[in-house]
């Protein structure tokens, strides 16, 4: 499931990772292939439309974080903005807190109410709890049968009333179940091809006589927009406590997963991933939306852009920078690990204060390579003592590096630059820097 999305999402990002900088046009450009993969996904059109000028909005008036890829950071606003459009929170179901506690499974014909209700029943069972499976669906002739041996096959209680109708039957099955110290009960109703009056009026019987803790609807994913539909249905008529997602693990495009909870306002709380007893899930908004974006690398990578320059490195870095000991060899080191980072001026723009007198030095990803490969022409000795750098020893590492001596010339008038930038810095604001402030 979501293969198709995640592929689409990964495209359109991709042309925004390229890009140094974010403008308002290369977003647009990428919102609009966005705005087209969620749509393919069959995602409700007018919960694309929020999303997207959502995510735009974000997007555009971004402080861009100067240490990581652009594109990169409109993966994190969108990923945070799914989050939210599934509901932020993870919506556990209501705890076993008495006995008993009485779960109400509904939906649409062939939804998996029944295979819930026993994916319930034995998660239930697995924290020592005592479930009752009710059979409260009479309509269908084999619907007793089946929940009886799936009861059996996990060894649950089951519960049944011959010749009554579901209200009465779940009424009565209240009633042994506090007899009989059963701690969850789960009423299994009956389902019909399409959402109809007589349906909801027994639903709503059955509601109004046991006053269940919960009410799940449990919708079919592989439905796409008529789950979301049925959602908002049986959330009218019945205000269902939550939603469970069944079958998010066929290949459904997603639509619903990500439309239910935004149309209905009805928290998505379990997803039913398989025909075992044992696939059912917890929702999590989080895990979801990485899921969907199948980017949880990135996402992450930007919560930690400040962080991941090594801090034992930098602090060492930052005591040579206050004994005005940093060289080439120095410079080097930095280069590599800057070049995890992202463009060497943008992190030092990250340093408070550094940000305009960059200005004038300008240090950009693309000269990175070049400078490196005059550093290495340069003996160590030149390395460490960048002041000996004389004529002829310019022209050395000019040629050494293929590079032309103006080249060499222009990396050592930037380095002198930084040094006494430096130099400046220390005096004026090291004092006030946290210890091991990310960075130089
Ligand atoms: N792949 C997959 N199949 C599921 C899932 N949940 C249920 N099914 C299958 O869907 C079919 C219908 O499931 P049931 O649990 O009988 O559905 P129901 O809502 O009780 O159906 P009725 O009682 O007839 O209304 C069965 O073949 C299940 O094995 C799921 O999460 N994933
Ligand atoms: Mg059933």
């Amino acid at each position: 499931m979501f293969g198709n999305l995640t592929d689409k999402l990964d495209a359109a990002f991709k042309k925004l990772r390229g890009q140094g900088i974010l403008s308002e046009k290369n977003i647009k450009d990428a919102m609009r292939e966005v705005r087209q993969a969620l749509l393919e996904a069959d995602v409700n059109y007018k919960v694309t439309k929020n999303f997207i000028n959502a995510v735009t909005e974000k997007a555009v008036g971004v402080e861009v974080l100067k240490s990581i890829d652009p594109g990169q950071q409109v993966v994190k606003i969108v990923h945070d903005e799914l989050v939210t459009l599934l509901g932020k929170k993870a919506e556990p179901v209501h705890p076993i807190d008495k006995a008993p506690t009485v779960y109400m499974i509904c939906g649409l014909q062939g939804s998996g109410k029944t295979t819930l209700s026993g994916k319930i029943a034995l998660n239930a069972k697995r924290k020592n709890k005592k479930p009752l499976l009710v059979a409260a669906d009479i309509y269908r002739p084999a619907a007793v049968k089946q929940l009886q041996t799936l009861a059996e096959s996990i060894q649950v209680e089951h519960f049944h009333l011959e010749g009554k109708q579901p209200p009465e039957i779940c009424r009565e099955a209240v009633k042994y179940a506090e007899k009989n110290f059963i701690d969850l009960v789960i009423l299994d109703t009956a389902g019909r091809l399409h959402v109809d009056d007589e349906l909801m009026q027994e639903l709503d019987d059955i509601k109004s006589g046991v006053k269940p803790d919960e009410i799940l609807l449990v919708a079919d994913a592989m439905t796409g927009q008529d789950a979301v539909n049925v959602s908002q249905t049986f959330h009218d008529k019945l205000a269902v406590t939550g939603v469970v997602l069944s079958k998010l693990d066929g290949d459904a495009r997603g639509g619903a997963a990500l439309s239910i909870r935004e149309v209905t306002g009805c928290p998505i709380k379990l997803a039913s991933v398989g025909e075992k007893l044992s696939d059912l899930e917890e929702f999590h908004p989080d895990r979801m939306a990485s899921r969907i974006l199948g980017m949880g690398d990135i996402v992450s990578l930007v919560e930690k852009a400040q962080e991941s320059i090594d801090l034992e490195q930098a602090e060492k870095m930052q005591e040579k920078l206050l004994k005005n000991k940093f060289d080439f060899e120095d410079f080097l080191d930095q280069m590599a690990q800057l070049k995890k980072m992202g463009p060497l001026d943008s992190i030092l723009g990250m340093i408070p204060g550094v940000g305009k007198q960059l200005k004038n030095i300008k240090v950009d990803e693309r000269d990175m390579e070049r400078m490196v490969a005059i550093i290495k022409s340069m003996t160590i000795y030149e390395r460490r003592n960048p002041n000996s750098i004389d004529g002829s020893r310019k022209k050395r590492i000019a040629a050494g590096s293929g590079n032309s001596v103006q080249a060499v010339n222009q990396l050592l008038k930037q380095f002198f630059a930084m040094q006494k930038m430096f130099g400046n810095f220390n005096k004026k604001k090291m004092r006030g820097m946290p210890p091991g402030f990310p960075g130089m």
